[in-house]
């Protein structure tokens, strides 16, 4: 079962950096699919939990040079 994540993700200033987000955590395995949202400065993850982890998520996130504030986990 996939499981979402929803990261609230400081430094996002414009589309490009959704895009870089998006593109980075497009490369995780077991990642299924990533909403990245400048303006609230929100991501969203659905990923499969036995192929990765909230935590990689997280990682990938701040070494593509932005910060993580919160993260809420979940499915909704
Ligand atoms: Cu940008």
């Amino acid at each position: 079962m996939p499981e979402q994540l929803l990261l609230q993700v400081g430094g996002m200033t414009c589309t490009g950096c959704e895009s870089r987000v998006q593109k980075v955590l497009g490369r995780l395995e077991g990642v299924r699919s990533t909403t990245a949202d400048h303006g609230a400065g929100e991501v969203r993850v659905l990923f499969d939990p036995e192929q990765t982890s909230a935590e990689a998520i997280g990682d990938a996130v701040s070494a593509a040079g932005y910060e993580i504030n919160t993260t809420l986990e979940g499915s909704r």
